[in-house]
């Protein structure tokens, strides 16, 4: 399927937050119960449309234990947009929220659009973190937020397409050059995309493993 733009996402923090749930949600609409650790990291895809344009998502989910630490700072590079996710039942994953913003300032390129979550927002009766916490932690490093629940699916499409949205917004402010991919986005060809005709083949879902 052709795309005007491709945008490449890092979805990053502690081990356990439901990242994995969020990309499955996002590209399956599915949930899984069981946590099925990543081990390096995996790989999905999904079509949105923002603005009457296909915009490609090509999301890099990573493993939040600490031995694939290393492993995971090479994807920081190359993206757009990153979702930074902690558990708002678990204290612990919200503290470590600076270590992960440090980095990513480091690795990533510095107009990279991140959205910090607070996912498993289903489980208010085990709330650690307030809505108010992440809010206020979100203002004062300039970070999008958002509470997002991968179980019941609340808040997880709108948590991927705002993030695209203020992509799409600083390459029409003109902060990309859109024609340097090492900034995680790709113009298109074909029908429906900005960079004229041609068109890529392309599966609108997708998932795939890999590791290193
Ligand atoms: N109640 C609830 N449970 C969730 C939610 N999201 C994920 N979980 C559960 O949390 C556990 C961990 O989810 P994963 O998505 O595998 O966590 P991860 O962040 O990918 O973990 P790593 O791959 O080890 O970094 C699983 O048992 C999920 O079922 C949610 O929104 N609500
Ligand atoms: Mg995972």
């Amino acid at each position: 399927m052709s795309y005007a733009y491709l945008f490449k996402y890092i979805i990053i923090g502690d081990t356990g937050v439901g990242k994995s749930c969020l990309l499955l949600q996002f590209t399956d609409k599915r949930f899984q119960p069981v946590h099925d650790l990543t081990i390096g990291v995996e790989f999905g895809a999904r079509m949105i449309t923002i603005d009457n344009k296909a915009i490609k998502l090509q999301i890099w989910d990573t493993a939040g234990q600490e031995s694939f630490r290393s492993i995971t700072r090479a994807y920081y590079r190359g993206a757009a947009g990153a979702l930074l996710v902690y558990d708002i039942s678990r204290r612990e994953t919200f503290n470590h929220l600076a270590s992960w913003l440090e980095d990513a300032r480091q690795h990533a390129n510095s107009n990279m659009t991140i959205m910090l979550i607070g996912n498993k927002c289903d489980l208010q009766h085990r709330r650690a973190v307030s809505t108010e916490e992440g809010e206020t932690f979100a203002r004062e490093n300039g970070l999008f937020f958002m509470e997002t629940s991968a179980k019941t699916a609340q808040n997880v499409e709108e948590a991927f397409t705002q993030t695209a949205k203020q992509i799409y917004k600083k390459i029409e402010d003109g902060v990309f050059d859109v024609s340097n991919e090492s900034f995680g986005i790709k113009v298109g060809y074909g029908p429906g995309s900005v960079g004229g005709p041609g068109g890529r083949g392309d599966a609108s879902a997708s998932r795939s493993s890999c590791c290193g």
